[in-house]
């Protein structure tokens, strides 16, 4: 990809600074309205770690994204909260420590920077120092993250997740069930044998205008050892159904099998868990292993990383969509902030908290709009547009422990 602006560079864009003395890491469970099933495993229950940053310039919040087992990436719920404790929050307040007038965010990802890897840990702590910026300016994380005209959009089309089930029939009925709420755009899981008759099912019934996605989770793998299943020929009849991309057929470290494939393939290839870095997104481009980039900042281990990330796509005509992975109301509201950005052209993963939650941390997310049409409203108060509530925290909250800056 040609080089493009990064926004971070012209320091004016972030060079605000919070002070901050405390921060709150809590593990809250929120149960699924159902178990979600993908190739790397089923999530039965959603933990997650909330940070919270605090200091005398005020709050903010944040959310790691990694899941309860590491099956995803190898990131986890438990680990994270390690690493956050003993490796990760230390080094933000030491670093704030250095910087009497406070940490900017584009400080955070600097601070953290020689701890190898725990993308979304990382994430979460420089998503909380935006917010905790935000708020203090009175901007709206969105205006953070797309500082240039033509800013952020106001709302975002609503995109919606599919989980592994067990039948084409279900994939069919849950696939009109999300239509009929609103989502004109849907995501659905697939892996070796459930794959091609599930999508026709998904296609069956949101008709042609439906916006179909395939993502594999890097289950599939190509014709390497002699007698071993071509899957590219089977992924080849997938080319019938129109989908707007498949998302990371093969493994996250198979970019040449991922270029075969693209090469193979009419369907546009599009990958997740590859894109480790911008670095690794523009190699990924470069080299034809994908012509579509799935943006997750809590992947890259950094919100305005991300943001650059969807600003190199935009300057260079690549589409881009924002992923989610299952977030709380923290998290949810950053994705749609990141999902504003002009260069996320594809709806992505913007769905409603009931999608998946009963009871949500902050305010829930909602659609609005009809069948096939709807959006979702990115927030437009200052940070993350929302707090979470004291009274659902006290409900989800599994554990609880706060880190001081030692006087
Ligand atoms: O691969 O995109 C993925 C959820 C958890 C981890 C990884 C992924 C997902 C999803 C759900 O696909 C997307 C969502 O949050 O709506
Ligand atoms: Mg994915």
């Amino acid at each position: 990809m040609a080089p493009g602006p990064v926004p971070g560079d012209d320091a004016g864009s972030y060079a605000r600074a919070v002070r901050i003395d405390e921060v709150e890491l809590r593990v809250v469970l929120l149960p699924l309205v159902a178990p979600f099933g993908a190739a790397h495993g089923t999530v039965a229950s959603r933990t997650a770690v909330l940070v919270r940053v605090a200091g005398p310039d005020g709050e903010g919040w944040g959310e790691c994204s990694a899941l309860p087992e590491p099956t995803y990436t190898s990131e986890h719920t438990a680990g994270a909260l390690l690493v956050l404790r003993d490796h990760l929050v230390p080094r933000l307040l030491a670093a704030g420590g250095r910087h009497p007038a406070g940490l900017g965010a584009s400080d955070v990802a600097g601070a953290l920077a020689d701890v190898v890897g725990h993308p979304m840990a990382k994430a979460s702590l420089e998503l909380a120092v935006l917010d905790a910026e935000g708020r203090h300016d009175g901007r709206p994380l969105a205006a953070a993250l797309a500082p240039h005209p033509p800013g952020p959009s106001a709302s975002v089309p609503a995109g919606v997740a599919v989980g592994l089930l067990g039948s084409p029939d279900d994939v069919g009925h849950e696939v009109a069930a999300r239509i009929a709420e609103g989502y004109g755009r849907v995501k659905v899981k697939v892996a070796p044998g459930r794959d091609l008759d599930h999508l026709r099912a998904a296609r069956e019934a949101g008709g042609p205008h439906l916006v179909l996605v395939a993502d594999a989770n890097a289950s599939y793998r190509l014709d390497t050892e002699p007698g071993a299943p071509d899957d590219a020929r089977r992924l080849e009849e997938l080319d019938e159904l129109d989908l707007a991309c498949l998302e990371q057929p093969l493994a996250a470290d198979d970019l040449l099998g991922h270029a075969e494939l693209a090469r193979r393939l009419s369907t546009p290839v599009c990958l997740d868990e590859s894109l480790t870095s911008p670095t690794a997104t523009e190699q990924a481009l470069d080299m034809g292993a994908c012509s579509m980039v799935c943006v997750k900042a809590p992947r890259y281990g950094s919100w305005l990383a991300a943001a650059r990330v969807l600003d190199r796509c935009q300057g260079n005509g690549v589409d881009a969509w924002v992923g989610g992975m299952l977030e709380t109301g923290v998290g949810r509201r950053a994705l749609l902030a990141l999902a504003a950005h002009p260069g996320a052209t594809i709806a992505g993963d913007a769905s409603a908290s009931v999608r998946f939650f009963t009871a949500d941390v902050a305010e829930p997310v909602v659609l609005r709009g009809g069948p096939g049409t709807a959006e979702i409203a990115v927030p437009a108060a200052a940070g993350l547009g929302a707090s979470p509530d004291p009274g659902a925290l006290d409900r989800l909250t599994e554990h609880v422990e706060r880190i001081r800056t030692s006087p």
